[in-house]
């Protein structure tokens, strides 16, 4: 029989934690494979936070001066850290958050593929040298650390989405303070320790590079109100988006925030069904529908809708759900009990609005009574109805019908949220009006593939409610810099800028 707390106990024995670290405190780690305590872990109060963010802002103040180079040579000893221990921190974040391995070890991935880019970046953080009016001056633009950058992350990422910033921020010469989702504190405590191996092998790091403060509320409350925390980046619900922006916004901090995704496809009548089959059966059903890129509302033209729709409806009521960690299921537990509830209000509410929906009960509960495996659901609906405007974190694919492409890509956009999207057509008129400024609103537009998994080269983030922050690939970097403005005179004569005259 599978055994989560001995399973916790081998995999921080294997990454080289102490059992100590796990034993007590009063924030519980709950395994959602059986909703067993797998470990404990202390929450920081509001002056541990306070203590934290002065430890960090002093590592900030001596890593800021080393070479930018010499600080990716850090996140490249991360990177070789990561990948000894690839396969122990997988598993801990299988057991943790649920994930099924495959998409667990793809997370891990994740994190060493931000380094390799992040080290790549270190010798990269150019600005530019820009003409100016002035006789005999030059002006260019220089690219600083910005300070202690404070990183709060949800559970379904429990280790990435920390990396993306933190990979970045270490070689642009910030310091990062880090609040977990309460849910995957000991996923967090094991990076935390993975990375302290790298620091080591590194030998002359500043101390406090990477401080954890684990918690809830009242943690992260104290991170974004603290005016020495220059950059707070964010993930998590819309809802925690508005209380949080506001208040870095009030203070002048910066923040980028990645919140609540809708996620939506277009399938036009000339798409191959086969790929489209099998991207919206991994983006909508994979990760149990827990990822902000995750496929939600799948717009089929009326033409194909009766050949792809009973297709999906058959993957739905045969893909394997169960333990993550065992057996070949390709859909794990949802995270908690609530999760559960809301996935149920929802079908509900998508019942009320008309919608006819497969799928969606409770399943396992006689060998995992404390657990939430759900069959995932589909629910044809007869348009754009209230609840497939709101992100529900659940395997649910709202399916709707639509005749022409003009109303597809109006009723894709009617939604508050834009991170991701995606069109499966073999039209190039289709695909390149999808992509183009009358397309999709999203940050992330795909062409013949799903809306999830996300490579970290790209910029990763969306717009409207989703809150317009990019992390990770391309020039994200420059929201972990502060600019500088140089111009240099080097002449025998002070010239002002617009030929101002004014001569004493
Ligand atoms: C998230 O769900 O918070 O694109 C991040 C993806 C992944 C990241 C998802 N690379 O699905």
């Amino acid at each position: 029989m599978f055994e989560s707390v001995q399973e916790a106990r081998t995999l921080f024995e294997r990454l080289g934690l102490p059992q100590e670290a796990i034993a007590s405190g009063d924030l519980a780690s709950r395994s959602p494979i059986d909703g067993t305590v797998i470990g404990r872990v202390a929450a920081a109060s509001p002056d541990e936070v306070e203590a934290a963010i002065g430890r960090a802002y002093e590592g900030f103040l001596a890593w800021r001066t080393v070479p930018a180079p010499r600080r990716g040579e850090l996140v490249r000893l991360f990177g070789e850290v990561l990948r000894e221990a690839k396969e122990p921190l997988a598993r801990l974040v299988s057991l943790e958050a649920g994930k099924i391995l495959p998409e667990a070890l793809g997370e891990v991935q994740e994190m060493i593929d931000i380094c390799d880019f992040a080290v790549g970046l270190s010798r990269q953080l150019h600005g530019l040298t820009i003409t100016t009016e002035r006789p005999d001056h030059r002006m260019m633009e220089t690219w600083h650390p910005l300070g202690v950058v404070g990183v709060i992350s949800a559970f379904n990422f429990p280790v990435a989405v920390w990396a993306w910033n933190a990979c970045l921020a270490f070689v642009c010469g910030d310091s990062v303070v880090w609040k977990p989702s309460e849910k995957t504190p000991l996923s967090a405590l094991a990076v935390q320790t993975l990375f302290e191996r790298a620091v080591e092998r590194f030998g002359d790091a500043p101390a406090n590079l990477s401080v954890l403060v684990q918690g809830g509320r009242a943690t992260g409350e104290a991170l974004v109100d603290d005016r020495r925390v220059a950059l707070v980046s964010a993930t998590g619900s819309t809802r925690m988006g508005c209380e949080v922006g506001p208040r870095i916004a009030a203070r002048f901090g910066r923040s980028l925030l990645e919140l609540g995704g809708n996620n939506g496809m277009i399938v036009t009548p000339s798409a191959d069904l086969d790929l489209a089959e099998r991207a919206i059966t991994f983006a909508a059903v994979g990760t149990a529908g827990q990822r902000c890129t995750s496929l939600r509302r799948l717009f089929v033209h009326e033409d194909v809708y009766d050949r792809l729709v009973p297709r999906l409806k058959r993957v739905w009521s045969s893909v394997e759900v169960g333990n993550p960690l065992e057996g070949l299921a390709l859909v794990g537990p949802l995270i908690d009990e609530a999760a559960y509830d809301a996935m149920q209000t929802a079908l509900n509410d998508a019942r009320s609005e008309g919608g006819v929906v497969q799928g969606g009960e409770r399943l396992l509960a006689d060998s995992f009574p404390d657990a939430w495996y759900v069959r995932p659901a589909i629910a044809e609906m007869p348009g754009q109805t209230p609840v497939t405007q709101r992100e529900t974190f659940a395997p649910i694919l709202y399916v709707m019908r639509y005749r022409t492409f003009d109303e597809a890509i109006a009723l894709h956009n009617a939604v508050p949220q834009g991170l991701a999207s995606s069109i499966f057509t073999t039209d190039l008129r289709e695909a390149e009006r999808f992509l183009s400024a009358a397309g999709s609103d999203c940050g992330i537009v795909n062409v013949n593939i799903g809306p999830s998994g996300a490579e970290i080269g790209g910029a990763f983030g969306g717009e409207k409610e989703t809150g317009g922050g990019r992390e990770s690939g391309s020039d994200s970097w420059r929201a972990y810099m502060r600019r500088s403005t140089n111009t240099i005179n080097y002449g025998r004569d002070l010239p002002l800028a617009q030929g101002i005259d004014f001569s004493v």
